[in-house]
């Protein structure tokens, strides 16, 4: 062993989960000296094994950086900002929080929350807003990630919740990535699909846009035009019904819409698909048949899907295609929605989205309200009863003045929402804004108050990953100066406001407690699951401590796995295996899914590409932790832009100098990389690099935010551009300058 690595060794391990992707992996971290000096991956944990990918060795760097926020910091009249006490900052949230209400309304108040949080932080965040203060305007950035699939699995199964595990790849024939770039963005998944693959029966498909380094494995690989989803998985599913290929008994017996869906898929021949999708006939078919002859298939699926102004009938046009075949509730099946973040499942089940209440609970449904408000001990009708604003509409209201207290807490909006343009300036124009983050960010910095939170490994509580599997994340070490855990910052200001009592917890675990009670009976029970079983072993729910309810509102919380004389739940792998749904028949629904409008913004004349987003492997998003690690960053040099040679060539740049990508909002510069992994007219930028990390613009200052009509998931992934030399701009101005002359002199 070298002398460095030596000198690092651990004093002790402990087991944690990685706080990236929704993959969940298990890691042990080595701990020295108060520090966290090393991680690796845990062999006992189910999601990984003891595989990861490059991005948590990047940990015990951002962790321990000399930029995290230790104080609370208030903004000076002058600018800049000073130093002020726990008990004045939580004060003054107190009081801008109650005088914004009392003053204008509980509308006039929202959170935006974010899918980094743990369980334990969002509801002491959702049990202050809409318990004690009315406040219905609690969104996460999983509504830029997650909702579209929310709304899928709800519309098709009458619940949310992803059916398959991560084993059910281990014996799937076919597997379909769509809009996945699932080697970058979920690299250990990615590990067992290749593991997979060795067996010479098994295919992949991909379809993507971009040849991504997920496609290379592919044995169908389907390079669509961005936006033609649609036509493509009608088309697919026309192939299925044409060739005999649909599980008639499953279908007859356990879905209902057959016949609507069917009907618009028949419109839609290969052939047709193909034209407007840019692919070839033959590989639709081909794609087709592979996944409606294999015995099983999954389809598994994220942003490319997600992210797009049709991101609800998407995902429900993939889950067709896994109904139809009958790919549901069976070993090595189902349609699976891989999620973004860490702790994207754990938000949705705790309510985090504008439109739910812990436990898959509705806020629009009285029933529920009163169950919450039941259990919270607060009068009846306390809780709103209409859903609040989502992020895009928040963060409109913030603009035009009708928000006026806003709390950002785990994300970084000012780089991560679309047409930041508007953003940027609702945010530095919000008459109140706290923002609560573990280090200095894009968004921090147009804050009137930011609060530092205790990061990763410095508090304890629980996620879900993708297969409903719930982890542990441990603390570690101490948090850095004053930092403090999300959940008690909450519960910090509810002391303030007078509401001590109903948030007096003295654990995060105390925290799990009271919320697990809430999913008692629902569709996520997790009344088996508490912080203490967690540290054996992570657990999938549904997962309850008993079974004496004889009519259980929801399906799929499985008896038949439990043997009654175990004293534990062993938790739930596959939901639906007894072919019952949630909805009102207990069918599965297909829906129509008709392909009738492409992208929201056209391309023309003046902004003839479109820009596609998203991410690479060694960077989380806006960076503020990856961003921090020299193992992360190394050999990265800035933001880039992906072109065709023909786009390329068109637009005048060359490889390997700056250009400029503009849209009708705004523009940013990014190296050019000429490559013909991307389709001519499409070009891809990931959107890791904010403001703090480049001057020329960040990616976002291009995209747009028209949404998806259910989800309400801003289409991220389709802005219409074109891409110059840089120079350019100030060529065109000049040009500009000698047309105004020469119209002067025309007219004198
Ligand atoms: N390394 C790394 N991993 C991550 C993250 C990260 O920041 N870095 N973030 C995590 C999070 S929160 C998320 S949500 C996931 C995202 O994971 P992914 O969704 O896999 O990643 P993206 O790069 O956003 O987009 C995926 C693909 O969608 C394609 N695409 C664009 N338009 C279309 C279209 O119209 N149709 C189809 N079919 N495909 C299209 C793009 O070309 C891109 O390759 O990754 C998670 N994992
Ligand atoms: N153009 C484009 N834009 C996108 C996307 C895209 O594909 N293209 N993808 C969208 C998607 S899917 C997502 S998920 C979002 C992600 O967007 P963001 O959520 O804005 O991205 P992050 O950089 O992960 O921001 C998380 C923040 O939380 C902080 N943090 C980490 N741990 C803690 C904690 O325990 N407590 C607190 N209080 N703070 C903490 C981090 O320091 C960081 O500043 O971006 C969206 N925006
Ligand atoms: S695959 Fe996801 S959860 Fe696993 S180590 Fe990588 S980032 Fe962490
Ligand atoms: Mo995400």
């Amino acid at each position: 062993m070298a002398a460095g690595k030596k000198k690092t060794a651990p004093e002790r391990w402990a087991r944690s989960t990685c706080p990236y992707c929704g993959v969940g992996c298990g890691v042990e971290a080595g701990v020295k000296g108060g520090r966290i000096v090393s991680i690796r991956g845990d062999r006992s944990h189910p999601a990984n094994f003891g595989k990861l990918c490059p991005k948590p060795a990047g940990l015990p760097e951002a962790v321990h950086h000399p930029d995290r926020l230790t104080h609370p910091l208030r903004r000076k009249p002058g600018g800049g900002f000073g130093r002020v006490s726990w008990d004045e900052a939580l004060g003054e949230v107190a009081q801008k929080l109650g005088a914004t209400i009392r003053d204008h309304g509980p509308d006039a108040a929202a959170f935006y929350v974010s899918g980094q949080l743990l369980t334990e932080d969002y509801y002491a965040a959702g049990k202050l807003a809409r318990g004690y203060l009315g406040v219905a305007n609690v969104d996460s950035n999983s509504r830029l990630c997650m909702s579209s699939a929310v709304a899928g699995y709800k519309g098709a199964f009458g619940s949310d919740g992803p059916p398959s595990s991560y084993a059910d790849v281990g014996y799937a024939e076919c597997i379909a990535l769509w809009g996945s770039n699932t080697a970058d963005c979920h690299p250990v998944t990615f590990g067992r699909i290749l593991q997979r693959k060795r067996d010479p029966r098994v295919s992949v498909i991909v379809v993507d846009p971009r040849r991504t380094a997920t496609a290379e494995i592919a044995d169908v690989f389907l390079p669509i035009r961005p936006g033609t989803d649609l036509a493509l998985a009608n088309a697919m599913l026309r192939v299925v019904l044409d060739e005999g290929l649909v599980d008639e008994r499953f279908v007859g017996r356990h879905t209902e819409g057959f016949e609507e869906a069917a009907e618009i898929a028949y419109e839609w021949t290969p052939r047709r698909a193909a034209r407007v999708c840019g692919v070839e006939a033959e590989d639709i078919v081909e794609a087709a048949r592979r996944f409606g002859e294999a015995k099983t298939a999954m389809a598994l699926w994220t942003m490319g899907v997600n992210q797009s102004a049709q991101g609800t009938l998407k995902n429900r046009a993939i889950i067709n295609l896994c109904l139809a075949t009958g790919n549901v509730g069976k070993v090595g099946t189902g349609p699976f929605s891989l999620t973004g973040q860490p702790n994207a499942m754990g938000g949705r089940e705790v309510g985090g989205l504008a439109h739910l209440l812990p436990g898959y609970r509705l806020i629009e449904n009285e029933g529920d309200r009163r169950e919450v408000e039941g259990a919270w001990g607060i009068e009846e009708g306390s809780i709103p009863s209409k859903p609040g604003l989502p992020a895009v509409e928040s963060f409109r209201a913030l603009g035009e003045g009708d928000v006026k207290f806003l709390w950002v807490a785990a994300t970084n909006p000012a780089a991560s929402m679309p047409d930041l343009n508007r953003v940027r300036k609702a945010l530095a124009d919000a008459p109140f804004l706290v923002v609560s983050d573990a280090y200095p960010t894009e968004t921090t910095a147009l804050a009137d108050l930011v609060l530092p939170a205790a990061a990763w490994g410095e508090k304890a509580g629980a996620m879900t990953n993708s297969e409903r599997r719930v982890s542990i994340v441990e603390k570690l070490v101490e948090p850095p100066g004053e930092a403090r855990a999300d959940w008690e910052i909450f519960a910090g200001v509810a002391r303030e406001m007078g509401f001590g009592e109903a948030f007096g917890w003295g654990s995060s675990a105390e925290v799990y407690e009271e919320y697990r009670e809430l999913t008692r009976g629902r569709f996520p029970d997790v009344t088996g699951i508490s912080h203490e079983r967690l540290r054996e072993r992570p657990v999938q729910w549904p997962a309850p401590d008993r079974m004496d309810h004889e009519e259980r509102p929801f399906h799929g919380i499985a008896r038949s796995i439990w043997e009654r004389d175990e004293e534990e739940h062993p938790g739930t792998p596959r939901l639906y295996v007894d072919k019952k749904f949630n909805t009102p028949s207990g069918k599965a629904r297909f829906a129509p899914t008709p392909h009738d409008a492409g992208l929201a913004e056209e391309t023309g004349t003046e902004f003839p590409l479109v820009l596609s987003t998203g991410r690479i492997k060694n960077q989380w998003h806006t960076m503020t932790r990856t961003g921090r690690s020299a193992k992360l960053t190394k050999g990265l040099s800035g933001p880039f832009v992906m072109l065709h040679p023909d786009a390329a060539g068109s637009s005048g740049v060359t490889d390997g100098e700056a250009a400029r990508v503009v849209s009708e909002r705004g523009s940013f510069v990014a190296r050019a990389v000429v490559t013909d992994e991307m389709q001519a007219g499409t070009v891809f930028a990931p959107f890791h690099w904010g403001d703090l990390w480049t001057e020329g613009g960040s990616v976002n200052d291009a995209t747009h935010d028209e949404r998806d009509p259910v989800s309400l998931q801003p289409e991220l992934k389709g802005a219409a551009v074109r891409v110059e030399p840089v120079g350019a701009e100030e060529a065109t101005r000049e040009e500009r300058a000698t047309a105004e002359a020469l119209s002067a002199w025309d007219g004198s």
